[in-house]
């Protein structure tokens, strides 16, 4: 009964006025260092994903969607509780790391979206990379996630599942419990089977796939890490041609599309298409070199920079929503982030606005009636830098130097305009110092 119920309950507090006639399934597929570039859907002729491209084609193509952070730990924090990382300590401004962090994570206080969407009867998995905590109490099952099978540091070799310090890192729930195949298609098989054994009922899917972070391994390519030996000196897989890393990485983003075309297929095969909101984005920008070797690995588009930098290529990432019916497929240039993710599901579960606290807006507005959001400011710090952006300005702080840009004339952050508008650059200096005095706990 609770689950017809839930079913068809109308979804109240819809700041847009229109009627959504029933909570849907939440899918949330949430790709690791996916670059701006790397889809078909964004412009990228080097990798086929036309599952991707399909999903696009039925959805709504953000533009100018953000992640919260330009590296993973950060993003994954501000994305599942819907409140900008920083208000969790500093260890948030970047990668929580197997060696600094393996006592610490995710504060069980913190309130994520698998546990609000739990409360209001949805079946909730996490299959894939954490990266919010090494141990017990920091992991998915403690964060409202009824079921996890995946790996809880940032990498881990895809065919052996060791992780940078030649520990075992692939989990059921609380325990170390080995699995054989290739993470993304083993990531893949457990969503569709999760998808097959709630078709009945809400659930709320978090694919958070380790593709197409390193080690650079598409399914055929070899195993890289043993157990017992440390590679933080070596933690790229094995790349023969390191000023060509393409090939590896054009593998592994169409494993991912692969991968998005079973979850699609499964959707449809179920009869869920129409009951189920789909996202799929990228936890932060690609890498398009690492160091002195390392070349040719993701495309950013036009966007300037990359994975852990605040230029755009940092954190502009792919975001695509779908739900046949509900969403008008398009393109979109509203401004959105990783913390409107929460308060999104959270509306269309019909969540009460007093169960959580976010710094994000549902993303109502634009999904159902393409009408704008409310103005806003967003913000960025990782470590050293930082950036805050208001309509089309943005200041950023990288290498010691800040910097002025105006996007919709200079997308790509080609010129610094910081001289002719040194009044505007003060204010949004002075409102970014505001908002760290604000949420540093
Ligand atoms: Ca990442």
């Amino acid at each position: 009964m609770m689950t017809v119920f839930l079913r068809i309950v109308a979804v109240l507090g819809y700041v847009g006025g229109a009627c959504l006639s029933a909570t849907p399934n939440i899918v949330l597929i949430v790709a690791d260092d996916l670059g701006y570039g790397d889809l078909g859907c964004y412009g990228s002729t080097r990798n086929a994903t036309p599952h991707i491209d399909a999903l696009a084609a039925g959805g709504l193509r953000f533009t100018d969607f953000h992640s919260a952070g330009p590296m993973c730990s950060p993003t994954r924090a501000a994305m599942l509780t819907g409140q900008y990382q920083q208000r969790f300590g500093r260890m948030f401004d970047s990668a929580l790391s197997g060696k600094a962090h393996r006592e610490t994570g995710l504060p069980p206080h913190a309130v994520t979206m698998a546990e609000l969407l739990r409360a209001k009867g949805y079946a909730t998995a996490c299959f894939g990379k954490w990266h919010l905590g090494y141990q017990a109490p920091y992991l998915p099952t403690d964060h409202g996630f009824d079921e996890f099978r995946g790996l809880v540091s940032g990498d881990g070799d895809y065919h052996s599942h060791i992780d940078r310090s030649g520990n075992a890192d692939w989990w059921h729930n609380d325990r170390l419990q080995p699995e054989t195949g290739y993470t993304t298609e083993l990531l893949t098989a457990h969503s569709v089977r999760f998808i097959r054994e709630h078709r009945d009922r809400p659930f709320f899917l978090y694919l958070a796939h380790l593709a197409i972070h390193f080690p650079w391994q598409g399914p055929e390519d070899p195993v890289h890490r043993q157990l017992g030996n440390d590679y933080h000196a070596d933690k790229w897989g094995i790349i023969p041609d390191r000023s060509h890393v393409a090939p590896h990485v054009t593998a592994m983003v169409e494993a991912l599309d692969a991968s998005t075309g079973r979850m699609l297929a499964a959707l449809r095969a179920h009869g869920l298409e129409n009951e189920t909101l789909v996202v799929f984005t990228s936890d932060n920008g690609g890498y398009l070199t690492y160091g002195e070797d390392f070349k040719q690995i993701s495309h950013n588009g036009p966007l300037r920079g990359q994975k852990t930098e605040l230029y755009e290529g940092g954190h502009r990432v792919p975001t695509i929503m779908r739900w046949p019916g509900k969403i008008a497929p398009g393109l979109t240039d509203a401004m959105g982030h990783s913390i409107d993710l929460l308060p999104t599901f959270a509306m269309l579960a019909g969540i009460e606005e007093s169960a959580y606290t976010t710094d994000g807006f549902p993303l109502h507005p634009v999904l159902f009636e393409r009408t704008a959001l409310p103005e806003r400011t967003l913000y960025w710090r990782a470590d050293n830098s930082w950036a805050i952006r208001n309509g089309d300005w943005k200041l950023v702080h990288e290498y010691g130097r800040t910097e002025l840009y105006h996007l919709a004339h200079d997308l790509a952050e080609s010129r610094n305009v910081m001289g002719e508008h040194g009044e505007r650059a003060l204010a949004l200096q002075q409102a970014w110092k505001a908002w760290e005095t604000e949420v540093n706990p």
